[in-house]
């Protein structure tokens, strides 16, 4: 109860302090149709990397009789938790620096069955001309301590207006069916309230060992694919 009002009083301070401050109102004020035209071009750059994976996704689909990609799921950032980054990072509030510094504005989800697809689809996206890589951090081959597995991307991806070309960073997250289902569950305890600290400490535990489980699914369901596939092969004459 005591920490759930330690958190309470310190949302309170949040708000008074970040999204109530004279400094971010008048932001507010004199950006809000830049910012809704910068939210604008996010959700374009969006729409661009989104086709890019469905026109791979059709190319694979034909060609070897295997669709990689199970899902997409796409995003802008949520304004509070936009300005809970830029407070965290301590970076002006501009937009110049918010689009410079905050490079998950717009994201990109691709949920896929199998490992090895991920790094194809990744491969295949980062060979795109148009594509420029800025960041890559991979933590399937580096898990997170608390077991988190997804190969993140930053890229670089035009989209062209009227009269302008802009270049739009968009984190492209890939992960497999079972990775998502683990990062959701954990994105649930994690802003959970109410929960007792002993509870917690359980259910954090029991969270790694599912991360465990489930990387240990992914690798034996790749290694099923790898051998059904081996047997579409025409056998050497
Ligand atoms: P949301 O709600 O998805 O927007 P950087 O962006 O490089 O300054 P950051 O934020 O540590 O640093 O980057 P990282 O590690 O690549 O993580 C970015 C996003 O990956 C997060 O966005 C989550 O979506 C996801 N993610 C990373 N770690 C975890 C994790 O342990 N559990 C879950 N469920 N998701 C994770 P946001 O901004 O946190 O949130």
């Amino acid at each position: 109860m005591e920490i759930e009002h330690f958190l309470e009083s310190k949302r309170e301070v949040f708000i008074r302090e970040s999204l109530m401050s004279d400094a971010f109102l008048d932001f507010v004020e004199r950006n809000t149709d830049p910012f809704d035209r910068l939210m604008a071009y996010y959700k374009c750059a969006i729409m661009e990397v989104e086709t890019k994976f469905k026109v791979l996704n059709e190319e694979f689909s034909l060609q070897y009789d295997h669709n990689p990609i199970e899902s997409i799921k796409s995003r802008t950032k949520s304004i509070d938790s936009l300005i809970r980054k830029v407070r965290d990072k301590q970076i002006p509030l501009t937009l110049e620096s918010i689009e410079e510094n905050i490079k998950d504005i717009a994201g990109v989800r691709v949920i896929c069955s199998f490992t090895d697809d991920i790094y194809l689809l990744a491969d295949c996206l980062l060979k795109q001309d148009d594509i420029t890589l800025l960041k890559r951090k991979d933590y399937i081959q580096n898990p997170k301590p608390n077991g988190y597995r997804s190969l993140h991307l930053i890229v670089e991806v035009p989209i062209f207006l009227q009269n302008e070309k802009r270049n739009m960073k968009v984190e492209v997250q890939l992960r497999t069916i079972a990775m998502d289902f683990w990062a959701s569950l954990e994105h649930k305890l994690r802003y959970k309230k109410n929960v007792s600290p002993d509870l917690e400490e359980q259910l954090w535990q029991e969270l790694y060992e599912c991360a465990q489980v489930s990387a240990a699914l992914d690798m034996k369901m790749q290694g099923i694919k790898n051998r059904l596939s081996m047997l579409d092969k025409p056998l050497p004459q």
